[in-house]
């Protein structure tokens, strides 16, 4: 006779998984190679998922680091996470088509940044160093106009032009938790520094933090589907072992799942980055379902509706 399998409750955050810049960088890159053919140049990962990237590979998608690694007769699309302006500089000057998947969230952020420095004002980005995305928005203004802090101890190194003629900008993936500790810094620091209302965390990402905050109570494990140079999904493990759950883990996908750490759990959350697609926790839940008399419930804290066009050139005939 089957053993019986142990029972286990899964606690499914939501929102989790793709948000509506993801969705929109994946349909660029989908709907370019409907329109101009197979193979159209992605420069960098489109979104930080191995499965996603070899889904766009399996279609044609050619993925490269730099604009270099591109012939100049093909298309290639910038990444959801945003470009240095000298790239998009730099394929125009090679006259090349060039879509960009920055999400408009990011372009927002561009913009703001721009702004700031049209008014006379030096930046500071809180982010985290190497990172596409800071790479991309400190490149939007020229070289040392945008000053880094990573944490809260930098805040207190650093030396700006002047003191009273300050902005700050933020990573859109951040811990919301940290960057207002950072934001607190800064303000005590520059009294006179501007910026936005709270920062420029994106919607998406609060939205992820705040599910896992409300099943971090309940569980005993946690598992966020997500990878490793995901800066969005490895903020929210750090939220779930913030919020008392000491296990908190980052899985690619079920074949990652260290099934002798969770031995002896009867609740496990189960979450998954913005890049990470449903169809990986359906496998995760499926993996938990061989092996456990599995209970689903679903921890909802907020409902999302937001929705990105794609770029007009992919709208229109070729
Ligand atoms: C773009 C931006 O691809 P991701 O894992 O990226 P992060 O920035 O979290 O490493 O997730 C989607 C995404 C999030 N933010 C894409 Cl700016
Ligand atoms: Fe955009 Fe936020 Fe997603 S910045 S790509 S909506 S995680």
């Amino acid at each position: 006779m089957e053993h019986q399998k142990p029972p286990l409750t899964l606690y499914l955050a939501a929102p989790r998984g793709f948000c509506a810049g993801v969705d929109r960088a994946i349909k660029i890159v989908e709907m370019a190679l409907q329109k101009w053919g197979a193979p159209v140049f992605v420069r960098h990962e489109i979104v930080h998922n191995k499965f996603v990237v070899d889904s766009l590979k399996a279609k044609g998608a050619v993925f490269v680091e730099e604009l270099d690694d591109c012939p100049t007769d093909r298309p290639v699309i910038f990444s959801a996470h945003g470009v240095p302006k000298s790239v998009p500089a730099e394929a125009q000057r090679r006259q090349m088509v060039y879509v960009d998947a920055t999400c408009p969230l990011v372009s927002k952020v561009h913009v703001e940044a721009e702004r700031h420095h049209a008014d006379g004002l030096q930046m500071v980005m809180i982010g985290h160093a190497g990172h596409p995305e800071v790479l991309g928005t400190m490149g939007q203004l020229p070289e040392g106009e945008v000053i880094l802090v990573e944490t809260e101890a930098d805040v207190g190194t650093i030396a700006p032009r002047d003191a009273d003629r300050l902005a700050f900008i933020t990573q859109t993936t951040l811990s919301v938790d940290d960057t207002a500790a950072i934001v607190a810094a800064l303000k005590a620091r520059f009294p006179a520094i501007v910026g936005p209302a709270k920062e420029d965390i994106c919607y998406a990402t609060t939205n992820r933090q705040a599910a896992v905050k409300a099943v971090a109570p309940k569980i005993d494990a946690l598992l966020v589907i997500g990878a490793e140079n995901s800066s969005n999904s490895k903020r929210l493990v750090e939220v779930g072992r913030a919020e008392g759950c000491a296990y908190s883990q980052l899985v690619m996908r079920a074949d990652q799942i260290d099934w002798r750490a969770i031995d002896g759990a009867r609740a496990v959350g189960v979450t998954a980055g913005a890049s990470a697609p449903e169809v990986l926790v359906n496998e995760v839940v499926d993996a938990f379902r061989a092996r456990f008399d599995v209970t689903l419930e679903v921890v909802e804290t907020a409902v999302e509706n937001v929705e990105f066009k794609v770029p007009r050139v992919l709208r229109e005939p070729a």
